[in-house]
């Protein structure tokens, strides 16, 4: 396939196309990854207006269940949603994720609207750096409205935060992640707030709605962020998300803030994109891989001072 049919195929919301274009893009054949680079800087340019959601929330607090629902209700207002999933996790748990596809049943069969699960290669860098991309081949084919699912571990929101104008963290009331949450910083990086499974326990959600309200008042937390309960599984609440998020998306993009905020996104981007192009070239070069075996038989022998020396003679020709 040439570069003009991807593109083109791309503009006509091509689904068959769209897939082919993302596997080409997570290809780390280097063929691919240069005509992957130029169909890339070529969708930068043609891309249209979407606005980018991430959900996360520890293993089974429902994030599909609540993606179905919302993707579900937004199609019905003639938008079209892509679905990215990210497992970083699939090493421990087997891609969890990889699932979703049949989890969301509904969404998967509605025309206006695409899933893709993406499975960890054991390199979280590398699949959301594929991520980035993908969301701009989906914003080419038309669809304008990206919600990216993540597992919440390690780095992973952060990088998801990274990628989105809108992060949603939803949590649960029996299982002690709020303690987690709080001390991992994650109320901060959140846009917004959302105890699922309401319906097993709605006093208990509340409670823990009025705990998290005013944790974040004395937090001072600048974004001012709000705390819903909710019930995927029963479309509960789910219409009032998705007004505040869609309120708050249309100030911050009337204020500038959203522009502002993606291209400090893409700063962060390409700093990766270079540490991960030049750990590329460093682990297929023989050299390199040559010394950190000799190092490896030799730990205890001033491996350090050794490093040193070599690393400072590795020389990068761009
Ligand atoms: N009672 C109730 N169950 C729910 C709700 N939302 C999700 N579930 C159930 O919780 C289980 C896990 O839901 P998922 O949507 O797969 O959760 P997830 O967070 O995507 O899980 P992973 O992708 O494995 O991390 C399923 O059995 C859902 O039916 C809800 O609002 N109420
Ligand atoms: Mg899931």
């Amino acid at each position: 396939m040439t570069l003009n049919d991807y593109t083109i195929g791309l503009q006509k919301n091509n689904r068959s196309i769209l897939s082919k274009a993302i596997t080409l893009i997570e290809s780390s054949l280097l063929k691919d990854k240069k005509k992957a680079a130029e169909l890339i800087d070529t969708c930068l340019s043609i891309r249209k207006k979407s606005i980018r959601i991430g959900v996360s929330g520890t293993p089974g607090v429902g994030k599909s269940t609540f993606i179905e629902a919302l993707g579900t209700e937004l199609t019905k207002y003639n938008n079209k949603v892509a679905v990215l999933a990210i497992d970083p996790s699939s090493k421990i748990s087997k891609g969890s994720i990889l699932g979703d596809k049949t989890r969301m049943r509904k969404l998967g069969n509605n025309q206006s609207a695409f899933i893709r699960p993406s499975p960890s290669k054991g390199d979280l860098g590398g699949v959301c750096n594929t991520t980035k991309d993908t969301i701009t081949l989906c914003e080419v084919a038309g669809y304008n409205i990206i919600l990216i699912e993540t597992v919440g571990v390690g780095q992973s929101e952060t990088m998801v935060q990274e990628m989105t104008d809108f992060f949603i963290y939803l949590t649960l009331t029996q299982n002690g992640d709020e303690i987690q949450f709080i001390k991992k910083g994650v109320l901060e990086l959140s846009d917004c707030i959302v105890i699922n499974k309401s319906d097993e326990n709605k006093d208990k959600a509340n409670q823990l709605k009025t705990r998290l309200t005013a944790h974040l008042k004395m937090a001072n937390s600048k974004k001012a962020q709000n705390v819903f309960i909710c019930s995927a599984l029963h479309n509960y609440n789910i219409k009032e998300i998705w007004e505040y998020i869609q309120n708050k998306y249309e100030e911050e993009y009337q204020s500038g803030k959203i522009e502002k905020s993606r291209n400090q996104q893409d700063i962060i981007w390409l700093e990766r994109l270079i540490k991960n192009e030049l750990l590329a070239i460093l682990n297929n070069d023989s050299n390199v891989q040559n010394i950190i075996k000799t190092l490896k038989n030799d730990v205890s022998n001033n491996v350090r001072k050794t490093i040193l020396e070599k690393i400072t003679k590795i020389k990068v020709n761009f």
